[in-house]
């Protein structure tokens, strides 16, 4: 095994530009024991940890810049509007987005599918109409649309997905119907790690004539995206999981379909005039950004964007593949541990049982190792209720995380299967 992981880590320190050890000194937290062991961090589906670029871009604003946007005529709410700006092109650059009025700052995923949600769901849909979304959401995609039917009177479709974890796109097709009218889908798997065909799944909902909405919360941080090339038209992301502040998130919606739908919430910026009488609202972006927002997350999220782009977001796939198939054989090995989700395309996620020792215990006992997972059920309900399963124990990997570390976890695994059988 030994042998296995130096020439592993050889091969991926000889890629131009990726070098683990000069990417993990970037990342602060990386450094520190726990429990008296040093820090294995695999909780990366959750939240992925801070370059310094981005912890000191953060302490930079709050030193220098810190002022409200858009407003002020002084020199420091300038320089704030011009780099909360600034971070704003450099997303549009990143998903390849074709203009900055399509790029909206949200509080992170969740709330920009509540936005579309209320706002072209409120617009669009009627009593009778069907959203369609799949058996393998995050709550986060579940929840905005059966609050739209409660209020609209429309109903939710559900794609089954099979043993593999896969979406099955037949049974996708068959769901349409003349009452289509959303189709909302995750494009990578939190709890399965599962890549869903998400063009070909934009493809068929086009030639139905219906919208789609992407949940890229666990896709930008492992796949380069393009959501001109997907022909997207909403795509939804954190940037916590991409390395940046929490609290900020992103809505990317087509121009033309956000020109048409009415604001989200009102107050301060979204509006042009206001009167008793009658209220006109500002042009896009900031329609949909009512409020002071998350000025320095903002920025924090556009210096994440930076980063990752030094390194290039193809190098961290490829060493992020090798980390995930390292894992996988190791984990193949392990008796009676079972991984749940086993797609062809998966991003770098495990998620697996071990018998009946419940996911909490094993959560616990990896953490008195240093070892950091997620144990529950992931936000993910009615996919654990598909696998027949309570909770699962989770380890995802970043780029930052190495083939050593997959060896601790799976001998923190070992203990807890030594614990439960002595
Ligand atoms: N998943 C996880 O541990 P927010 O909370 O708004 O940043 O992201 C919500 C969300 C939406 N869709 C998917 C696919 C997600 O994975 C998440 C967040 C975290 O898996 C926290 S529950």
């Amino acid at each position: 095994m030994t042998t296995n992981l130096k020439s592993r880590e050889d091969s991926v320190m000889k890629t131009p530009s990726f070098d683990i050890e000069k990417i993990r000194e970037e990342f602060p937290t990386l450094h520190q024991e726990v429990h008296g062991k040093p820090l294995v961090y695999l909780d990366n589906a959750a939240t992925t940890q801070k370059p310094r670029a981005v912890i000191e871009k953060l302490h930079h604003y709050y030193t220098w810049d810190n002022a409200n946007i858009h407003r002020g005529v002084h020199t420091l709410s300038e320089r704030s509007t011009q780099e909360y700006e600034a971070a704003r092109e450099k997303i549009r650059q990143f998903i390849h987005a074709k203009k900055t009025s399509e790029i909206i700052f949200t509080r992170g995923t969740t709330e920009s599918i509540n936005l579309v949600a209320q706002t072209y769901g409120r617009e669009h849909l009627q009593a009778g109409d069907e959203i369609i979304i799949s058996h393998m959401e995050h709550h986060s995609n579940i929840v905005p649309w059966q609050i739209l039917a409660e209020q609209s009177g429309a109903q939710l479709k559900v794609v089954p997905i099979t043993d593999q974890g896969e979406l099955d796109l037949e049974a996708y097709q068959k769901l349409f119907s003349k009452r289509t009218k959303l189709v909302s889908m995750v494009y990578v798997s939190n709890s399965l790690g599962t890549v869903n065909p998400i063009k070909q799944v934009i493809e068929f909902a086009h030639q139905a004539g219906v919208p789609v909405l992407v949940d890229g919360a666990q896709a930008v941080n492992h796949l380069s995206i393009d959501v001109q090339d997907l022909d997207a038209d909403f795509f939804a992301f954190s940037g916590h999981k991409l390395f940046g502040p929490t609290g900020i998130g992103v809505l990317y919606g087509k121009e033309q379909l956000l020109e048409k739908m009415p604001p989200y919430q009102g107050g301060g910026d979204m509006i042009r005039q206001v009167s008793f009488e009658k209220t006109t609202y500002n042009d896009l972006p900031y329609k949909f950004e009512a409020g002071t927002p998350h000025i320095a997350g903002a920025i924090g999220l556009g210096a994440a964007i930076d980063y990752l782009q030094e390194i290039g977001m193809s190098h961290l796939a490829t060493y992020e593949r090798d980390l995930l198939d390292y894992a996988s054989k190791a984990f193949e090995q392990l008796p009676d541990l079972k991984i749940i989700g086993q797609a062809k395309d998966k991003t770098s996620v495990i998620s697996f049982v071990l018998k009946d020792i419940h996911p909490h215990d094993i959560g616990t006992i990896l953490d008195r190792e240093g070892v950091a997972v997620r144990a529950g059920h992931h936000c993910t309900m009615p996919l654990m209720q598909r696998f027949q399963v309570p909770a699962t124990v989770r380890a995802s990997f970043a780029f930052y995380n190495t083939f050593e570390e997959i060896d601790k976890l799976v001998e923190a695994v070992k203990k807890v299967q030594e614990v439960f059988t002595s």
